[in-house]
């Protein structure tokens, strides 16, 4: 049965990072999971684990390469922000479509955000972070980018003058915006307005907002909202 709605579950509980290298710029791979539980209006809790205890046995029982986000709902952990994106969405009504075409078409875009359009991104975050004292940096940094170049373009001639990736919003927009975003900043991103102005409708949603202040709470100390 899809989008069930009104089951009783437990409060699942997330991990995210005690310390976000982005300094709470939400781009940590728990806002995807935050994002989703807001938008289904499903309450969770937060476990924040250190870079230390991520690699240690209790959290490697929850995830094998020691990273976050993990999610516990009862018996069951998962790892994989998609996989867990896609169990929110499962779960509950909002976030996929009922009919059968629709929602396969829809889990489609989810692969696509972290299979196709992903990739050259993180290639060029590692390069960036990583590698950026080698001797080939300067060559592979302009061939990565054109990598990214040619998936936002494919993506953005997609998307046209849609508002979502599928008539409606979906947990795929939820992933793909979550991609894109690792591209923010003046740059590749605002090359293409039409993929500028689907991240900006995305990120008024009011559950990003929510997901978004919880994780910057993280980084400042303070509650959400202050
Ligand atoms: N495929 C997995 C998923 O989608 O869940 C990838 C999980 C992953 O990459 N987790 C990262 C992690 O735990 C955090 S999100 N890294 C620690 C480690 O591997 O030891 C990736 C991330 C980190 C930091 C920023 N940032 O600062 O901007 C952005 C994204």
């Amino acid at each position: 049965m899809h989008g069930k709605k009104n089951v009783h579950r437990p409060i699942p509980t997330i991990t995210a990072f005690e310390q976000s290298p982005d300094r709470g710029k939400g781009l940590a791979r728990d806002m995807a999971v935050r994002w989703a539980l807001e938008e289904v209006g499903q309450p969770y809790a937060v476990r924040l684990v250190s870079f230390g205890a991520m690699k240690e046995a209790p959290h490697r029982a929850l995830h094998p390469f020691g990273q976050i986000p993990t999610y516990e709902e009862g018996d069951l952990a998962l790892f994989e922000s998609g996989s867990i994106v896609l169990h929110i969405a499962e779960g509950h009504a909002g976030l996929l479509p009922s009919e059968a075409n629709a929602r396969a078409r829809a889990i489609t875009w989810m692969f696509a955000a972290h299979s196709t359009v992903e990739p050259p991104i993180v290639q060029r975050e590692i390069a960036t972070y990583l590698e950026h004292d080698q001797p080939w940096y300067a060559q592979r940094t302009p061939v990565i980018e054109d990598r990214i170049r040619i998936r936002l373009g494919e993506l953005s001639r997609r998307l046209a003058e849609g508002h979502w990736l599928e008539p409606a919003f979906s947990a795929a927009d939820v992933l793909m915006i979550q991609v894109l975003r690792r591209l923010e900043g003046p740059g590749l991103l605002e090359e293409f307005p039409n993929l500028s102005a689907y991240v900006a409708r995305g990120k008024a949603r009011p559950a990003f907002q929510r997901a978004f202040d919880a994780q910057l709470a993280v980084f400042t100390g303070e509650p959400p909202g202050k």
